[in-house]
């Protein structure tokens, strides 16, 4: 199997190069054009012109609020916008120019009436700010472009419920793999943990607390919660609103295990829906967007849509190891440079998940995400779903 894993490997190499140099050929001057540092936006502002950010992206259009300067905007006040046309092109290697969390520079289209199909004021995105940071996955639909799910943000928030749906901690070590690379804070939220109280699966019990701690002792943060459900404690709500007060967290995690939940215990400007369990087992999402939510206890918070697919663009060795930071003391020491740390002899990170100072099943994340053998969950069902779109902002 690791055999076939270098060949794939190679072959993945050779197609990569492929793509750069397409990419280098090709013309980028829309990407380029569109985004200007905000404080060359002066000469740009004309009359009816404003800095906004941006709150939800759809295929065809986003919303926007207005934020004179940062950290003004109220998501009620709400503008539809289209992106200017000049910046439509298809031959960019994002497949959204605009994501959530976005700074832009708007010219209000107030008065050009062929253009009313809203209630809302309407106005074209000019330019955008570039991003302080951004959480990208790849596009189900073009695996060599990536798909900027926010922006801007200061912390991530990774939720998980302990059951229903069981945790997957795979899926936490990608979210924690992207957050590492940004240079983002990580905490984690494990949800629903009434509903472990009452789990019969020792073993299960077990495995969750050993997790837990092991996050911990890595340095970060986890919070054991009850966000929602039956008579869910409001003791915890003091606890998780440290957590997010004055920061722009993003929200991530899978659809059902209590997000939704979580932001309405934060006073948010706009209450969100919480998914009856019913509608959940059949497997439909309310909250299709991400969305920018101002919090009433101070900052904001972008939650994701449930996200069938979350496939993480392809990373080498040496890039995925910085992912895991337990594993950086030992970058550089193993015998082969290129190590991949698979089955190499003499391989440091081997070596250490051998003398248990590397977890077993961290290890096992890495290789996953290294291999491409997860992550892929539900792709196929993604792939029907959206249509192939050149103009699509979302
Ligand atoms: N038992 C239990 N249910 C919860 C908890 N938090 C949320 N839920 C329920 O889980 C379901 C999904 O919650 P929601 O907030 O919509 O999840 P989201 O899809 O991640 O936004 C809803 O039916 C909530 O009532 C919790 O701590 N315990
Ligand atoms: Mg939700
Ligand atoms: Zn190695």
């Amino acid at each position: 199997m690791a055999k076939n894993w270098h060949l794939q490997k190679s072959e993945n190499v050779e197609r990569k190069q492929k793509i750069f140099r397409k990419r280098e050929h090709s013309d980028n001057s829309s990407q380029r054009d569109f985004e200007i540092p905000e404080a060359d936006w002066a000469p740009h502002i004309e009359k009816g012109w404003f800095a906004a950010r941006v709150v939800e992206v759809h295929k065809k259009y986003a919303f926007v609020s207005p934020e004179p300067t940062l950290f003004t905007v109220s998501t009620r006040d709400v503008w539809l916008s289209t992106l200017a046309r000049k910046f439509m092109k298809n031959d960019r290697q994002e497949r959204n120019l605009i994501a959530v969390g976005d700074r832009v520079l708007c010219r209000s289209d107030q008065f050009q009436c062929e253009k009313q199909y809203s209630e809302l004021p309407q106005c074209t995105v000019e330019f955008r700010a570039p991003r302080s940071s951004k959480l990208a996955r790849l596009d189900p639909l073009y695996l060599d472009r990536e798909h900027v799910l926010a922006s801007n943000v200061t912390q991530l928030i990774v939720v998980a419920s302990f059951l229903a749906p069981t945790v997957k901690w795979g899926l936490i070590d990608r979210y924690l793999v992207l957050a590492e690379e940004e240079g983002l804070e990580a905490i984690l939220i494990l949800n629903k943990k009434d509903l472990l109280r009452t789990c019969e699966d020792p073993t299960f019990i077990e495995t969750c607390a050993e997790h837990c701690a092991h996050y911990e002792k890595l340095g970060y943060r986890v919070l054991q919660v009850q966000a929602g459900g039956p008579r869910h404690a409001k003791k915890a709500k003091e606890e998780i609103a440290a957590v997010f007060r004055n920061q722009i967290s993003l929200l991530s995690g899978h659809s059902g295990v209590g997000k939704s939940s979580l932001v309405n215990l934060m006073k948010p400007e706009l209450k969100q829906d919480v998914e009856t369990e019913e509608i959940l087992q059949k497997g439909r999402h309310t909250t299709t967007y991400a969305s920018f939510i101002k919090l009433g206890i101070g900052g904001y918070v972008i939650d994701t849509p449930g996200i069938r697919s979350f496939l993480i663009r392809e990373r080498t060795p040496l890039e995925l190891t910085i992912g895991f930071r337990e594993f950086r003391p030992y970058i550089g020491k193993c015998k082969y440079r290129k190590c991949a740390h698979i089955e190499e002899p003499h391989c440091a990170i081997l070596a250490a998940v051998e003398a248990g100072d590397i977890s077993r099943w961290r290890y096992r994340s890495y290789v996953g995400i290294l291999t491409g053998a997860t992550g892929r969950e539900g792709r196929m069902q993604n792939h029907g779903g959206e249509p192939d779109d050149p103009d699509s902002l979302a």
